[in-house]
């Protein structure tokens, strides 16, 4: 296929035990970064693992899936001022290629605290005659039955306990709700703070988990029409970086709703 830019790119592969590899020494000010490159797979059925490194740090091993040049970038890696080396090695043992283009350096900026968009779900204000916006708020994504209310909406729940809106997890049709952010943290142990409580008006007892990435933080069953409190497990940050954090229903049959607000992210001391 051609190269995403130009006429040429990179390839590494692996033959009789030698892990192509090549390498280039960069000046970096101190600080964070991530690598973006694009890459793609000489043999969709044998794709070639590269791993990445940046001063022997491993940042990061893509393996393309496809034989079309598709966008990767590596894990956040820090670094003090001076010179380090990027290094790509063919990681697999076949000796089909995966080719390489278009490497870039993108410093990245780490906040002092994780600070999501939007807690609150007040953006933008929702218009609808039902008081409902399906699968839509500033932020956040939605998935499935999930979405934004405001207060006095056919939903039938109580006021929201921060603003006027709040956030639906429904389960109708087999279909469990969920909605999700990628924020940035600084390194450091956290818990999730935030207001849920349940539909009374109609349906059934909703339950739901709470994710960090793909790691489980707590499930929560709001037992009350009326808000009250939670707290997530605590979760440790090791290296700065994107997470996302995800509110999933997990209640299986019926319909049934749990509604949500005022999501804080706290150091835990
Ligand atoms: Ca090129
Ligand atoms: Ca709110």
């Amino acid at each position: 296929m051609n190269a995403p830019a130009g006429l040429q790119a990179a390839f590494v592969r692996s033959q009789n035990g030698v892990q192509g590899s090549f390498h280039q020494s960069v000046t970096f000010p101190a600080g964070s970064y991530v690598l973006n490159l694009k890459a793609a797979a000489q043999t969709v059925e044998q794709p070639q693992p590269v791993q990445i490194q940046v001063g022997g740090q491993t940042v990061g091993t893509i393996t393309p899936s496809s034989s079309t040049y598709q966008s990767f970038t590596t894990d956040w890696f820090t670094v003090a001022d001076g010179s380090h080396t990027i290094t790509l090695t063919a990681a697999g043992t076949g000796t089909h290629a995966t080719f390489i283009d278009q490497i870039s350096v993108e410093r990245v900026d780490v906040p002092d605290q994780a600070v999501l968009q939007n807690n609150g779900f007040e953006h933008p204000a929702i218009t609808s005659q039902n008081g409902v916006a399906v699968g839509s708020g500033e932020g956040w994504s939605f998935k499935n039955n999930a979405g934004r209310i405001r207060n006095g909406s056919v939903f039938g729940a109580s006021d929201a306990p921060e603003g006027t809106q709040a956030a639906y997890l429904q389960t109708l049709n087999g279909k469990q709700g969920e909605f999700s952010q990628s924020l940035i943290f600084p390194a450091g142990s956290y818990v999730i703070q935030f207001q849920a409580a349940k539909r009374t008006s109609f349906g059934g007892q909703q339950s739901f988990d709470v994710y960090l990435d793909d790691q489980s933080i707590g499930s929560f069953t709001p037992g009350s029409g009326s808000y009250n409190a939670y707290t997530s497990n605590p979760f440790q940050i090791t290296k700065p970086g994107k997470h996302q954090i995800r509110f999933v229903g997990t209640s299986g049959t019926g319909d049934n709703t749990a509604f949500i607000d005022d999501i804080v992210i706290t150091p835990n001391p």
